[in-house]
């Protein structure tokens, strides 16, 4: 474990409620402040391959699960393309899309994000452990062989069936590679897996509100193409070692997430991972439909926190940028009492309430 137990405990000693009550009581209280996060009762997210077979299998069943409950969003409003429960989250993030990504509130509405989704795994889905992660270093440059993506019944599904018509990847300057398949996933527990939204469009520029196709109905299957290419060269070690090396949050955004407007087109390690899998997986607005996307943030959340507990004093409250796509100069910038939306899938929560795993209803750490 690497998040600052010392932190953790002077946190539960200076506050006088809930000490003696579990955390689940707590939790069940939705209560930010009073109820501490006790180190010892903290849930442990831990990397894919850390899991057993029955673990991995037990966490795919459980979105599995979630992919056949009813949408909630159905009943409030016409969202033509939200057919289950998990599309909910895949509809609440298309929503939130251009205030959530290359902006300040990336880092702290993803958290919150992820933590709703574990928490309806839960509540719903019978699941008892907790959100796994994708390591990206350790398999970078050989995905297929990966735990996560061999295809295996114990894997998210593997590569897409190959697609002759796949383009090579062209952004700024840069072209990527195109990678090993490009259609339907052939195997794993995702196989007949139907995405219902988007495609979305994939230029950023001068987007002021969600495009075409919005929420509408669009079936079709989660389409892989591993690239191992792209991973090995902006997944390594090499850049999360220049990630947590950054001295302030504006770098670190910057080192995650290299504005896709910046001429040289490189991707950072946010796009790095996106790009990694396909087409699902590269598209801004729907990319969690495909179920890797919660395990690549789950990771982004991991290394914020690392970064964040490194430095407590200067790191854990800072936030840089506004809350608009691209840091527009007419946007709000963020501070920490902005309340971040989450429509139908939970309360707004400040920033601020989100800046640490074990506050505001929150507690948990990564292996
Ligand atoms: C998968 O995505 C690629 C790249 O966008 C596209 O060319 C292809 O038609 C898709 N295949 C299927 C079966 O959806
Ligand atoms: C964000 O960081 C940049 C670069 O360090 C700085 O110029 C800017 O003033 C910061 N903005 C806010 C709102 O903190
Ligand atoms: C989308 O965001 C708007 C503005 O916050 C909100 O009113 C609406 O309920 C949201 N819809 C969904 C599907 O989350
Ligand atoms: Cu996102």
């Amino acid at each position: 474990m690497r998040l600052g137990f010392r932190d953790l405990q002077t946190l539960s000693l200076g506050t006088f409620l809930c000490i003696s009550i579990s955390i689940e009581f707590c939790l069940a209280l939705q209560s930010s402040q009073a109820c501490p996060c006790d180190p010892d009762q903290m849930s442990v997210r831990r990397e894919w391959g850390e899991l057993s077979p029955g673990e991995r299998i037990h966490y795919t069943d459980a979105v599995r699960c979630l992919m056949r409950l009813p949408p909630k969003l159905a009943a409030v409003g016409s969202f033509p393309g939200v057919r289950s429960r998990f599309d909910d989250f895949v509809a609440t993030h298309i929503n939130y899309t251009l205030n959530s990504h290359y902006s300040g509130l990336f880092l702290p509405w993803h958290r919150h994000f992820l933590w709703l989704f574990e928490q309806a795994l839960r509540d719903e889905c019978n699941f008892d452990a907790h959100l796994p992660y994708w390591n990206w270093p350790l398999w970078a440059g050989r995905l297929a062989e990966s735990p996560l993506f061999d295809g295996s019944d114990t894997s998210l599904s593997g590569d897409g069936s190959y697609n002759p018509a796949e383009q090579d990847i062209s952004g700024g300057d840069l072209t990527l590679p195109r990678g090993s398949g490009g259609g339907c996933v052939k195997d794993g527990p995702f196989k007949d897996m139907i995405i219902n939204l988007g495609p979305f469009p994939r230029s950023l520029l001068s987007l002021t509100e969600i495009p075409a196709p919005q929420f509408d109905y669009n079936p079709r299957c989660l389409n892989r193409s591993l690239n191992n290419f792209i991973s090995a060269r902006f997944t390594n070690q090499a850049h999360i070692a220049s990630l947590l090396a950054t001295p302030d949050i504006a770098s670190f955004q910057l080192t995650m997430d290299h504005w896709p407007a910046s001429p040289s087109g490189v991707l950072g390690l946010h796009g790095g991972g996106h790009f990694s899998l396909g087409s699902t997986m590269q598209d801004l607005f729907s990319s969690p439909q495909d179920p890797a996307f919660m395990l690549h943030h789950a990771m982004i959340d991991r290394l914020w926190g690392i970064w964040q507990a490194a430095d407590e004093e200067h790191r854990r409250y800072a936030v840089n940028g506004t809350n608009r796509i691209l840091n527009p100069p007419w946007a709000e910038p963020v501070t920490l009492g902005m309340k971040m939306e989450f429509g139908i899938l939970g309360e707004k929560k400040t920033v601020g309430e989100v800046m640490s795993p074990w506050n505001g209803g929150m507690c948990y750490g990564y292996t």
